[in-house]
């Protein structure tokens, strides 16, 4: 295949990963082209638990002839994972659908689900690496970060007005966000497998911190609580209700992150309060900000985030607008919602 149809097959596998959502696994999208660069399939991972992108697009690609099979090539922007996961692994799919080539742009790297590249050369399909690979990383660079790191990825949830406060002068703060921003906020506690609260928060709002639909129901998966902070929270505080949470009596995000992987959760969502949102955020230990505003000014009150240390503009905390199926802003009710990443 000329080298300009694979550049622009891998260009189209890069927009194809953005409609996913990112968390325990990284955005990916896949490509199936003929020998011309002509697309047969196109394929993305929607997120943890459903099919990765290659399995997409071969499940659409359907019943194709050996000899078709043998001459397509896979364009994909990670490498093929080797491991049986929350899904089977995407080598063994491509070699038994007989696909004759693939090309990825950046290595897994991961210690169990790395190798597929090996896995597919030994089956004798045609592999090359490393096309837009510069992309492709800066596509999950937090992702991997957290990978190298072995801590879970972070996501940060903040409600707040336009004048970036979280509760009124006398603590009220239920609600400063719609109920359609809550219904997101809840669809993405149904995606995490814990989320971190600090003790102000059980004290102040005694949260149930699980997930819910629109009609109140609860979503079957439900994310582990974890109270981060010193104080003992109150014998029925709500979320102690099913028994699936625990306290970590520290004041340092590393620890609570450290604790989180050796339960073998690797997504978590930060949820509260301003305390909880300060100690990841001076520690860099935010991968993504969910940032839901409501249309209101309060003048005083809570702020969402706390004293960052940061003394003058230059050394500000930056993120930048990161599009999830090509929006990083939304229209949720009367508020936006905004997706970030640093
Ligand atoms: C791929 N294609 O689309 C993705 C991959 O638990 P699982 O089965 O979903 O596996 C998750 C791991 O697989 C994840 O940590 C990463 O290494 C890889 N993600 N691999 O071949 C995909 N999302
Ligand atoms: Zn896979």
């Amino acid at each position: 295949m000329e080298a300009s149809r694979s550049t622009a097959a891998m260009r189209l596998s890069l927009e194809l990963a953005r409609r996913g959502t990112r968390g325990a696994n990284p955005l990916v999208g896949a490509v199936i082209v003929d020998a011309e660069g002509t697309i047969l399939a196109t394929g993305h991972h929607r997120g943890a638990g459903t099919p990765h992108a290659e399995a997409d697009a071969l499940n659409r690609l359907g019943p194709i002839d050996p000899a078709a099979a043998r001459a397509a090539t896979m364009v994909v922007t990670l490498e093929p994972c080797n491991h049986t996961g929350r899904t089977g692994p995407c080598s063994r799919a491509i070699i038994d659908a007989g696909i004759g080539n693939v090309i990825f742009a950046v290595t897994d790297g991961g210690t169990d689900s790395g190798g597929g590249a090996a896995t597919l050369r030994a089956a004798g399909v045609e592999v090359s690496q490393g096309l837009l690979e510069t992309e492709a990383t800066e596509l999950n660079h937090r992702w991997f970060a957290a990978r190298a790191a072995q801590r879970p990825f972070t996501t940060l949830h903040l409600a707040q007005t336009l004048d970036g406060r979280i509760a009124a002068a006398d603590g009220t703060s239920q609600w400063i966000t719609s109920p359609r921003s809550l219904l997101h906020a809840h669809e993405v506690r149904a995606r995490v497998g814990a989320i971190v609260v600090g003790t102000g928060t059980v004290f102040a709002d005694n949260p149930r911190l699980n997930a819910r639909n629109e009609h109140g129901e609860p979503f079957e998966h439900q994310p582990r609580r974890i109270v981060m902070g010193l104080r003992d929270i109150p014998a029925d505080a709500a979320l102690k209700a099913d028994g699936n949470w625990e306290q970590v009596r520290t004041r340092d995000p590393h620890q609570v992150l450290a604790l989180v992987a050796s339960r073998g959760i690797d997504h978590v969502l930060l949820e509260g309060g301003a305390s909880i949102a300060t100690a990841f955020l001076a520690a860099d230990l935010v991968d993504e900000i969910f940032l839901y505003q409501a249309p209101i000014f309060l003048g005083a009150g809570r702020g969402s985030v706390g004293e960052l240390g940061i003394a003058t503009l230059s050394a500000a905390r930056a993120f930048r607008l990161d599009p999830v199926d090509g929006e990083a802003v939304r229209i949720l009710g009367p508020d936006t919602l905004t997706h970030l990443e640093p």
